[in-house]
């Protein structure tokens, strides 16, 4: 697999760096298990180009986390021109996702995102409106709880290339 430099994301300022904002650390390379399970997602939609990720963004929801119609532009200009895909993978408790044209979200389509769905947004669909309107508490399957002692609420890894 080849091995690129990771990036950070400052969530204020939106952008990536090299480094931590808070305490100036290098960003690490993303293990190369998360990459298989990302890049063989990718291989399975094959209408879109394959990305070697260099970022990886986690974020853990509680069951009140929300996060409003957005789109998905801080990565580089080649990258969205290209229509380069993310890639993102859901666990835990199930989201209630929605995507469309606008941000408006009375237009938007509906969707669950469950423990262990995968979406891809890539091509045309890079740049669609997506959120989370809700988290629905204790949904996430009992094996997963039981096997792993995940707390409440949903965890969602993205990957890009920036
Ligand atoms: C999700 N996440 O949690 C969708 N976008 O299903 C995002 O849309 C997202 O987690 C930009 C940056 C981080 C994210
Ligand atoms: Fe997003």
């Amino acid at each position: 697999m080849d091995d690129v430099t990771g990036k950070e994301r400052d969530p204020t300022t939106r952008s990536y760096g090299p480094t931590r904002p808070f305490d100036g650390a290098q960003a690490p390379t993303i293990p190369d298990a998360f990459k298989m399970i990302a890049q063989t997602a990718n291989s399975t939609a094959s209408e879109f180009p394959q990305i070697n990720p260099d970022i990886c963004i986690v974020n853990y929801y509680t069951n009140f986390g929300k996060l409003g119609l957005h789109q998905d532009k801080d990565e580089s200009e080649s990258s969205l021109t290209k229509g380069l895909p993310f890639i993102s993978i859901s666990i835990g408790d199930t989201a209630e996702f929605l995507f469309g044209n606008t941000r408006d979200k009375d237009q938007a389509t509906k969707i669950n995102l469950e423990s262990g769905d995968v979406l891809i947004l890539g091509g045309e669909s890079r740049l669609l409106f997506h959120g989370v309107s809700r988290v629905k508490t204790d949904t996430a399957p009992s094996w997963l709880k039981e096997e792993t002692g995940i707390r409440p609420g949903r965890i969602n890894l993205t990957f890009r290339q920036y």
